[in-house]
């Protein structure tokens, strides 16, 4: 190596392309070709920060577990033997028990799994990259909806005509209140801008309400105030809310009539002249477990300030009955004529959800009839197949870019459907729980070893470049679908030719973005149009740009809705308290975590200590105390895990940060404090979406607690 290229040091823009809920301009600092540290892009502009998660992702790249060459299963599925095997052995294997049993079941018979991993990638895209494969081997059985927002996405159009109802971030400087509904942007951003753009305006001594059973980062550093709310009631204090407004005469009536149809009905509904309970602050107080008195204040506020913008957490609709919180969370805009207004918001989900720069991206062929399941269930759909009322018998998982069995519900369940399959692979770059279930395991580049456009998700695309070349026996996932779409006779038309970077050219050529070469030079391509407010035009002239619903307004009250199953007009929906297991848990996202990634690498475990947090009433109760060991149980299993007795989470709570890689006990006991051992892949309805916000269990001291009841 010459001294020259040794005592290099380069800076190179990057972005993550994960799940992250970021989208970041970042710069990778490599000095004599390592990387040293990940900081801020220059080029961002002042709203766009990156995390620790994005500063900290070279120890994925140098971790000293991360997989170098391809393994082979030798023990028992779990067991986590295997043995190191070249790359031709391997992708022959792959390639013969896909090509058997599609030949022996037809292609139904494989199902792929995950795609989180890496997803804003124009063409290092988990997801896409394996529906392209797959898709052209002839079929799979696909997953549909998605574990993040699954009641929100199947509802939202029925009321909106369209999801596409965000806001960017910018546009909360002319809010003059800002109301995180279960948005905990401090951990999960919901964009690289919105963190950076809530503290500007909170300096700015624009009020931040944030609603959430915890005492969140959002609540200490982002909010002037914290209102506690039990988990999955939020559709209750919504409304509450209403009602306050209707006694006071904060309804904007002529926003209302001129917007939306529904709204005589639900206001019936509210104050109880359908025979129903009326919807009172006190009604509300004791299912919500927040103050009368803070209802009414929070309702006056709320209904006094113009423009106020909602963001709605995709937390509330994860929970049972969580289609309704957004109904409500909209309802809310509408009545008070924030609604489309710049410095309001629609009351939807906000991330992601508003036109990107044009842009090409890798293609999937469209495959009409594909069978299809909710995600949320597919471990079932796999237990109980055709029998069982799904549309196939499943035989094979392809699993690329996720870790279900630890983050899938029930994960007992997980286990169960994986040890039930003939074959699964798996690309990954750790044993992680689900690829110690795999027969094969492929280790794949990082972000940082290949280049790729990144949708942020925002009105701007990142250039993510090489900073580093991959370590020997690694590969791109797109060349591992290459291999073996060689092998089955698919080469050509997977790749059509193409290497990464004719790719990029490719995309690139259809992008709006003027002049590439400063594309890839700053990472960074910003649009023309910013501060956009979802609806907006509607918002202003409802008869020149209707919705696309079927009255062209805003349907309060929905008939299409009805007819899939879901109440005509919102229903204040919560799952009902079981006496045996009386504490709500929640299992939120840890700010060191993309889902189950970090939990293996030493820094990061270091930073947080996996707890059960309980409030001291409850922990008083069951004679637990602070540091002390107990068991989080239900119906659905059992977690052995230290308790940490904090006024940080309301009463009536519990709380276990989601991602711990789980340490299975033979009795089935957790130890980690894997939090989907305890969750079940019963779903909301009608959106057959996850409720992981809405589970029940009971806490007891881990020695000497009464003894416990699982199935
Ligand atoms: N650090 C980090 N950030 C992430 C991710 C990550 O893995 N790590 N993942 C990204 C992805 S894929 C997604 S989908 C989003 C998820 O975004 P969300 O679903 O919004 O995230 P959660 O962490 O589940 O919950 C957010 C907050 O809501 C609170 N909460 C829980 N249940 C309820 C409830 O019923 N009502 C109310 N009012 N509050 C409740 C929690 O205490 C938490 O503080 O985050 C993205 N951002
Ligand atoms: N209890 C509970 N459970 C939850 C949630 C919750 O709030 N509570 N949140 C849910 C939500 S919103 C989501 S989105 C899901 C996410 O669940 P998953 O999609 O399973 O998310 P991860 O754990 O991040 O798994 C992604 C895997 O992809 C790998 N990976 C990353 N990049 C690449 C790549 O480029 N190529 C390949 N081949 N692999 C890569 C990572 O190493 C990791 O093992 O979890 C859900 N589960
Ligand atoms: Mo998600």
């Amino acid at each position: 190596m010459s001294d020259v290229a040794s005592s290099s040091h380069q800076e190179i823009p990057v972005s993550c392309n994960k799940d992250c809920g970021g989208g970041c301009p970042l710069l990778a600092i490599v000095e004599d070709g390592r990387i040293t540290r990940i900081i801020n892009s220059p080029y961002a502009t002042r709203y766009m920060n990156g995390c620790v998660r994005g500063f900290q992702a070279a120890r994925t790249v140098y971790a000293p577990d991360r997989l170098m060459s391809p393994l082979l299963r030798t023990g028992p599925r779990g067991s986590g033997e295997f043995r190191a095997i070249g790359w031709d052995e391997a992708l022959d294997l792959v390639a013969d028990r896909l090509a058997e049993i599609k030949a022996q079941y037809g292609p139904a018979a494989i199902m792929p799994l995950g795609g989180s991993g890496s997803c804003r990638g124009a063409l290092h895209n988990t997801d896409r990259l394996t529906a392209r494969f797959l898709g052209l081997l002839g079929g799979y059985t696909a997953t549909y909806s998605s574990y993040s927002s699954a009641a929100a996405s199947f509802v939202t159009p029925f009321v909106l005509g369209t999801s596409m109802a965000g806001i960017d971030a910018a546009t909360l400087l002319q809010s003059r209140l800002i109301i995180l509904w279960g948005a905990n942007i401090a951990d999960n951003r919901l964009g690289c801008e919105m963190e950076a753009a809530i503290r500007d305006a909170k300096a700015r001594g624009t009020p931040v309400i944030v609603l959430d059973p915890r005492r969140s980062r959002t609540v200490r550093q982002l909010g002037t105030e914290w209102i506690p709310v039990q988990p999955g009631t939020d559709s209750v204090l919504m409304m509450a809310v209403l009602y306050v407004w209707l006694q006071e005469g904060l309804v904007d009536m002529p926003f209302v009539a001129r917007h939306s149809v529904g709204f005589a009905e639900l206001q019936r509904h509210v104050l109880g002249e359908d025979g129903s309970s009326p919807k009172t602050p006190g009604w509300a107080a004791a299912i919500c477990g927040t103050p009368e008195e803070t209802i009414v204040r929070f309702a006056r506020q709320y209904g006094q300030t113009k423009p106020a913008a909602l963001i709605p957490g995709l937390s509330i609709q994860r929970t049972v009955g969580g289609e309704e919180a957004i109904r409500m969370a909209i309802v809310l805009q509408v009545a008070a004529g924030n609604f489309g207004m710049p410095g309001g918001s629609t009351g939807a989900l906000t991330w992601g959800r508003l036109p990107q720069p044009r842009c090409g991206a890798l293609p999937a062929p469209r495959l009409p009839n594909l069978p299809a399941v909710p995600v949320y269930r597919w471990p079932d759909a796999i237990l109980e197949g055709v029998s069982g009322g799904y549309p196939s018998d499943v035989h094979a998982i392809y699993n690329v870019g996720g870790n279900y069995i630890v983050q899938g519900s029930d994960m007992r369940k997980s286990i169960r459907a994986f040890e039930r399959v003939a074959f699964s692979v798996c690309h990954d770059y750790f044993l992680t729980p689900t690829a110690r279930y795999c027969d094969v395991v492929l280790p794949v580049t990082t972000f940082l070893e290949r280049q790729d456009i990144v949708f942020s998700g925002a009105n701007y695309l990142l250039f993510s470049n090489r900073a580093v070349p991959p370590p020997r026996g690694v590969r791109n996932d797109y060349d591992i679908f290459c291999a073996l779409a060689d092998r089955l006779g698919l080469g050509e038309s997977f790749s059509e030719g193409r290497d990464e970077e004719a790719w990029l050219q490719h995309f690139l050529a259809a992008s709006e973005v003027p002049d590439h070469a400063a594309f890839r030079r700053t990472g960074i391509y910003i649009a023309p149009e910013q501060g956009r407010v979802g609806l907006a035009d509607f918002a202003r002239d409802p008869e020149r740009y209707p919705l696309r619903t079927p009255s062209g307004k805003i349907e309060i009250a929905s008939p299409a809705y009805a007819r899939v199953g879901g109440p005509l007009i919102p229903q204040a929906r919560v799952l009902p308290l079981d006496e045996r297991y009386p504490l709500r848990l929640i299992t939120p996202k840890s700010w060191y975590r993309t889902h189950s990634q970090n939990d293996n690498i030493p820094w990061f475990r270091a930073q947080e200590e996996q707890a059960l947090w309980i409030h001291p009433a409850d922990a008083a109760r069951r004679q637990i105390h602070d540091g002390q060991q107990v068991l989080v149980h239900n119906l659905q299993g059992r977690v052995r895990i230290v308790a940490r007795v904090t006024e940080d989470i309301m009463p009536g709570v519990v709380c276990l940060l989601a991602g711990a890689w789980p340490a299975l006990a033979p009795d089935g006991t957790d130890t980690a404090g894997s939090p989907n051992i305890l969750t079940p892949t019963t779903p909301t309805e009608p959106s057959q979406g996850s409720r992981t916000h809405s589970v029940l269990v009971e806490v007891t001291p881990a020695e000497g607690g009464s003894p416990l009841e699982t199935a």
